[in-house]
């Protein structure tokens, strides 16, 4: 199906609307998804309106819950999300995250209690988009296994992180600390194509290229070994224990086996370099695109620069969606 951009979030915020969410949810959520399709990351699109209806149905999720934005410390904002869906914690939470970093040079916001179902840039460009440099981690449920271990303890652990640039896209990356996201294994299952060898092991521990036998009993493995691994438990802390909420094995046993989206809280740190350097900050800003010329000029590419090229596409000619997914995604109004 070739869908434009107006096509897609009419479709989503019918579908948010026939399942009850109120419309600060419906606004937040559609914008989220769609982003994610527009950028092309298959992944986090419209994809991710199954699980978060499933998850509304198996009674995991609230669709109507007020977030309670609480000005916690000087340099901490919490957002309780009552058990709703994170992107409109993160709308309401930002203007006072902002204020704080702009008066402080750094502040932090946890968001509690919520379903997360996103991709993390969408947050980091909101804030990057303010002149801030942003990083965001949020566990998930415990799918991955350390490396050297034998059953899975993480969760999929995504860490993401922006750099503002003036006159260019911003610098963002934003990936798992798995070797590729869980949604990207099961969009894999759904069109019955194999998986490379290094994402996941079967449920006796060796490796596959089933996305069915990673899913249902094997294990997800971390990117670049014991690094990864690391990485992933500094995500379970900064964004559990730190702010209070679940760990990605908590998240999973409060799961049920429902199969619901995850349920647990989100940290973002932000730092405003007008602070850090008062008068100097745009010398030092542009010192820093030598390094980003550096990195082209080596023949690489940047981070996010895939996704800044799929948006222009899309909203110039729309976005593709599978036929499976589309015909999925009307059954949503259905039910
Ligand atoms: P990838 O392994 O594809 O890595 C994504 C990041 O790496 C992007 O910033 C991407 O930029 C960049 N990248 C990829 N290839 C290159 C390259 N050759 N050179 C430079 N940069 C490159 O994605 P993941 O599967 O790890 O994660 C996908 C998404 O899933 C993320 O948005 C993440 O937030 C989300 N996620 C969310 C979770 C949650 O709990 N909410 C859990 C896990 C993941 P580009 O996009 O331009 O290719
Ligand atoms: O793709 O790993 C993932 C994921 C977990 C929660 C949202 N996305």
């Amino acid at each position: 199906m070739q869908l434009s951009l107006t096509d897609i979030r009419e479709l989503a915020e019918r579908i948010l609307r026939h399942h009850g969410f109120t419309e600060g949810h419906v606004q937040a959520v559609a914008d989220t998804v769609v982003r994610g399709q527009r950028d092309e990351c298959h992944s986090h699109g419209l994809y991710r309106l199954l699980g978060i209806v499933a998850t509304l149905k198996a009674g995991k999720g609230v669709a109507d819950a007020e977030p309670e934005v609480i000005d916690h410390a000087p340099a901490v904002v919490k957002v309780n999300a009552h058990g709703g869906f994170s992107p409109l914690s993160f709308r309401q939470g930002l203007p006072l995250l902002v204020d704080k970093a702009r008066s402080g040079g750094i502040a932090a916001m946890a968001i509690n209690n919520c379903v997360h179902f996103s991709a993390l840039w969408v947050e980091i460009e909101a804030l990057v988009e303010q002149g801030l440099v942003a990083m965001a981690f949020t566990p998930s449920h415990a799918w991955v296994a350390p490396a050297g271990g034998r059953k899975p303890v993480f969760g999929t652990n995504p860490i993401a992180f922006g750099w503002p640039r003036p006159g260019h896209n911003p610098y963002i990356f934003d990936f798992a600390t798995s070797a590729i996201a869980r949604g990207d294994i099961e969009l894999h299952r759904r069109a019955d194509k194999p998986i490379p060898l290094g994402w996941g092991v079967d449920a006796e521990g060796q490796p596959t290229t089933d996305a069915n036998a990673v899913i249902n009993g094997g294990s997800m493995l971390t990117f670049g070994g014991h690094k990864g691994s690391a990485l992933s438990a500094m995500v379970e802390l900064l964004a559990g224990p730190l702010i209070g909420d679940l760990t990605s094995a908590e998240s999973l046993a409060f799961d049920d086996g429902s199969r619901s989206l995850p349920y647990h809280g989100e940290l973002l740190v932000v730092f405003d370099p007008k602070r850090f350097l008062g008068d100097d900050c745009d010398t030092h800003l542009l010192r820093a695109e030598s390094l980003f010329e550096g990195i082209i000029d080596a023949g690489a590419r940047l981070p996010s620069q895939r996704r800044y090229e799929a948006r222009l596409r899309s909203e110039a000619q729309g976005v593709e969606l599978p036929d499976a997914l589309y015909a999925d995604l009307l059954k949503l109004l259905e039910a």
